[in-house]
């Protein structure tokens, strides 16, 4: 019979074969017809799967959240110094996504897999944050440079909201409220962030949905699916930026030299 020769790429979410292209299997005239959003294609993109509506909603409601947060924020600024070197949108773009790792918009893989683990393994609060600061590793997920416990962070009130009123089980996300509580009794700037928001969030969903094994919820997690909410959500402000920038004729920005300490 025929052989078939070994294949130098395997892929399994998209195809673009046929008459029109799908999306795990969803062809693209049915995304449209049953009238899907954003929230749906990553379900089908990311997770292989169509999810209800209420993760889609979530997911989405991540998205819109994390799109932008002013100018001031890391991704943000290298976007607009880039821009105003005269570079191009991808680069303007990269260069603000390049700030996303474990300080800025990058810890919800870690706080997920800190949250999951120590939820999991039964950890009081207490135990959880004095074995991180044993380790040496700051609380992924915990603390902001604006935020306090008298300024809450809007974005994260406003996912819990949401998840408590649609969410069947909220656990990791009141898990990760209550080492906020221990940690803001150290210091005030320790509020959940949103990266934790989402990072707990995401684990109430993936755990409480229905829509996936266990094995598979290890492995999303332990794989580091949800940065990816945020370079997402973020890159649509950094383009903004890039826009803006170009829209205002801005020069090469140069750094002013009362702002640095030049020291020996
Ligand atoms: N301390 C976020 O730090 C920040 C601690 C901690 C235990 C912690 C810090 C941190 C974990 C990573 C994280 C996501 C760097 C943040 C985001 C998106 C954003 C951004 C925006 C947007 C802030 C002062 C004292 C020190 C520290 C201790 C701090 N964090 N201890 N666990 N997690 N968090 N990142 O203010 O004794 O003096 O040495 O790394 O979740 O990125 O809006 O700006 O949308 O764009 O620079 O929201 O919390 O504070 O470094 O001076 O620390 O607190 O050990 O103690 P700060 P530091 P000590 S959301």
């Amino acid at each position: 019979g025929k052989v078939r020769a070994p294949t130098h790429i395997i892929s399994t979410i998209s195809d673009d074969r046929g008459e029109e292209p799908c999306y795990a299997g969803v062809p693209m005239s049915s995304i449209v017809e049953q009238g899907y959003g954003v929230g749906d294609v990553i379900s089908l993109l990311w997770f292989k799967r169509s999810l209800p509506r209420y993760c889609t909603h979530f997911i989405e409601i991540c998205i819109m959240l994390c799109a932008d947060h002013g100018p001031c924020v890391s991704g943000a600024h290298n976007t607009i110094v880039t821009a105003r070197a005269g570079k191009d949108l991808v680069s303007s773009l990269v260069s603000g996504l390049l700030t996303i790792g474990p300080r800025f918009g990058g810890a919800i893989d870690d706080a997920a897999r800190y949250f999951k683990d120590a939820y999991d393994r039964g950890l009081t609060p207490y135990e959880f944050v004095e074995s991180m600061k044993k380790k040496g590793i700051r609380v992924p997920g915990i603390g902001h440079r604006i935020k306090r416990g008298d300024n809450r962070d809007k974005r994260v009130e406003l996912l819990q909201l949401f998840a408590r009123t649609h969410f069947p089980s909220v656990k990791y996300m009141e898990y990760a409220v209550q080492v906020e509580t221990y940690t803001l009794s150290k210091a005030n700037n320790l509020v959940l962030n949103v990266d934790g928001a989402i990072g707990s969030l995401f684990l109430d969903l993936l755990a409480g949905s229905g829509m996936f094994t266990k094995p598979e919820i290890d492995e999303i997690v332990e794989i580091g699916y949800l940065n990816g909410l945020f370079v997402l959500a973020r890159s649509i402000g950094l383009i903004g930026h890039t826009f803006d920038q170009k829209r205002l004729k801005q020069p090469l920005y140069r750094h002013p030299w009362e702002d640095v300490l030049y020291t020996k």
